[in-house]
């Protein structure tokens, strides 16, 4: 295929803005993009598909999201919106573990019908891959069974999910008080059964007074090193536990959400070229009033890759475009940095060296928009100028 006449974002230095360009597409990898007066003339007979001065992407990245869950939690908002705060919610046995009880009761089956529909909101966002992480189950099995789903959703939808394994993102009941006893009973052999089945390609987990300290994580972070697995972490959301420091010392692919990240944490991370990924979806929701330390980290030329977190309590929102314009408007990103935040930075996020921008043998994962200039997607709230996706040099239906 040869796409013609795109204002094409090739997200190389900056947006990398080529005006009136031609992007030749050879099976699933861009074999050449460049101004259409550069067009070798082996490309012209390709069959044609003008974008008659539409923007094109890279195809957007969502490099945190939870989006196989059971169950809502409204009642949760309405909660808060009365006056208890995330934390009392989740110390009275809601938040998080509301969600796990439901998706215990819930099949694989089930479990795949209710999160496609979601997916679908992100694809229709732009995205052509996301991130999938568990986390609601908390038991080995459950834990087994929400990474099953999540592999599925890509033999169901044109998307690439990456699995991320997050036993260690709350204490089961069964286990109150026993943190460590859940690490070595839940944690480790989930992680490893996962790992046996092929079914995880990362190790998440939440540092916070609510969930699991530093100490507590160590044995599971040694466990994936063991096993060949890259580590990220829900770090420095709510209080500083340090966590990003340590995810950083364990040559952490992404340290998440940062609200509370200290100047030694957004050092650690400079030194070990560990992510930040910026989740105003969060922020928004939990109606937070520290921002992460955006300009801090652009100092310390700390990448930074913006997600959607998109989960049933703290972040239900499921488009990367408004996470682009909450992360604008809320934390002062720029677009540019908005949009290396949904494509180079989230792929380097996830540890994806061949997409997230647009060069010759990359994937051919892009977005058409009916837009003309790249700040336009982070500048619309809520509204989406999707015209169409490429995946894999298939064009949407
Ligand atoms: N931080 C979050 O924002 C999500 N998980 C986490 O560790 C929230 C998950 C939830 O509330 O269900
Ligand atoms: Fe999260």
């Amino acid at each position: 295929m040869l796409l013609t006449h795109a204002t094409l974002a090739t997200m190389t230095e900056g947006y990398g803005l080529i005006p009136d360009a031609a992007l030749a597409l050879d099976g699933d990898r861009i074999a050449w993009a460049g101004p259409m007066a550069d067009l070798p003339a082996g490309y012209r007979a390709l069959p044609e598909h003008d974008c008659a001065g539409r923007l094109v992407t890279p195809g957007l990245i969502d490099c945190h999201t939870h989006a196989v869950f059971a169950g809502h939690r409204a009642v949760e908002f309405e909660l808060r919106l009365k006056g208890a705060s995330y934390e009392e919610v989740a110390r009275a046995g809601g938040g998080i573990l509301s969600t796990v009880t439901a998706t215990r009761a819930a099949s694989e089956d089930e479990l795949l019908a209710k999160a496609l529909p979601r997916v679908d909101q992100l694809i229709a966002s732009g995205a052509t891959t996301i991130e999938v992480k568990s986390g609601y189950g908390l038991t080995v099995a459950d834990e087994l069974k929400m990474l099953r789903t999540a592999r599925r959703i890509g033999q169901h939808r044109p998307v690439t999910v990456r699995t991320t394994h997050l036993a260690a993102h709350a204490i089961p009941p069964e286990f109150k008080g026993n943190a460590m006893g859940y690490i070595a009973e839940v944690a480790r052999p989930s992680l490893r059964a996962a790992h046996e089945e092929g079914l995880v390609d990362a190790v998440d987990a939440f540092c916070e007074t609510i969930a699991f300290s530093v100490d507590e994580l160590a044995p599971l972070f040694a466990e994936a090193r063991a096993i060949g697995l890259p580590v990220k972490l829900h770090a420095e959301q709510l209080t500083d536990q340090g966590g990003a420091a340590f995810a950083a010392r364990h040559g952490a692919l992404s340290a998440d959400h940062l609200e509370y990240l200290s100047d030694e944490g957004i050092a650690a991370m400079a030194q070990a070229g560990t992510v930040a990924v910026i989740l105003p979806g969060a922020f928004y929701t939990l109606r937070e009033t520290q921002a992460p330390p955006i300009q801090a980290l652009r100092m310390g030329r700390v990448p930074m890759a913006v997600a959607t977190d998109l989960n049933p309590g703290s972040s239900p929102l499921a488009s990367l475009t408004l996470a682009m314009n909450m992360a604008c408007t809320l934390f002062r990103l720029t677009p540019e940095e908005a949009l290396l935040g949904t494509t180079v930075n989230a792929a380097r996020a996830l540890g994806l060296t061949d997409r997230g921008h647009i060069a010759p043998g990359l994937r051919a994962d892009l977005c058409i928009w009916d837009a003309d200039h790249p700040a336009e997607l982070s500048y619309r709230i809520g509204a989406t100028p999707l015209s169409t996706r490429i995946f894999g040099g298939c064009l949407d239906a």
